[in-house]
């Protein structure tokens, strides 16, 4: 039985949460990013900081599967001849190693290759729709809204890595097509503690400039109460 209408939690200020017109977005929880040994780690990141949303993004996802809502997932990545990737988005970093290079788990960023993936924890369920997106925002140079738009879904609950980067533009293209977004504090993270927290601080400002914000114990408090 799917999950009725109720109010969550949430700044600025309580959300209402109507589940059959949802959508659970999961950026980009690949294994280059969240891996000890991937693309993120050999670029002096600390993959702890991403790990610890795995628990909670793996009870709100099956909470979520449960109640026989949509789940959508978004990979980071390119074409393995890199025509899509621009030479601009190559260039960036100035790394030995960049995007289409061999790295610990294949070449990285390229669709097909094991750091590509999604980590087995959250790995998407057959039938849901998996996004391969070459940006950042989930919606450029992808068919997420027109998959969106035909299933009468007006609202995201978004969550993923990381806040400041790929979760952040998603939520302002969300925004400018009309759609509603909730972002999930503790299903979010990125490398730096301090750009989680000024992530999250955008989307709330000035009354929710850009959505919502609450944690995921709000939205499982939700499912669990019908
Ligand atoms: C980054 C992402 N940080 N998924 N990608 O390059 O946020």
């Amino acid at each position: 039985m799917q999950a009725k209408s109720s109010t969550v939690p949430a700044e600025p200020y309580p959300f209402e949460l109507r589940p059959a017109e949802c959508a659970l977005l999961i950026i980009d929880m690949q294994r280059d990013f969240l891996e000890p040994g991937g693309f993120g780690e050999m670029l002096g990141n600390d993959v702890s900081q991403l790990r610890r949303t795995i628990e909670p993004n793996r009870r709100l996802l099956a909470a979520w599967r449960a109640a026989g809502l949509l789940a959508m997932h978004t990979r980071e990545g390119h074409r393995p001849d890199l025509s899509d990737l621009p030479p601009s988005k190559k260039a960036r970093g100035r790394s030995k190693t960049s995007i289409g290079d061999k790295g610990p788990m294949g070449r990285i960023l390229v669709r097909g290759e094991a750091g590509h993936d999604i980590i087995p924890e959250l790995y998407p369920a057959a039938g849901e729709p998996v996004i391969d997106k070459p940006g950042k925002g989930a919606f450029y140079q992808t068919d997420l809204e027109l998959m969106l738009k035909n299933r009468e879904i007006d609202t995201l609950l978004v969550c993923g890595v990381t806040t400041e980067v790929c979760v952040n533009t998603t939520v302002r293209e969300a925004n400018d097509r009309g759609f509603r977004c909730i972002v999930l504090s503790d299903c979010c993270a990125s490398y730096f503690p301090e750009f989680h927290a000024a992530g999250l601080a955008m989307i709330k400002a000035q009354g929710g400039i850009f959505g919502w914000v609450t944690a995921s114990p709000h939205v499982l408090a939700a499912l669990d109460s019908h």
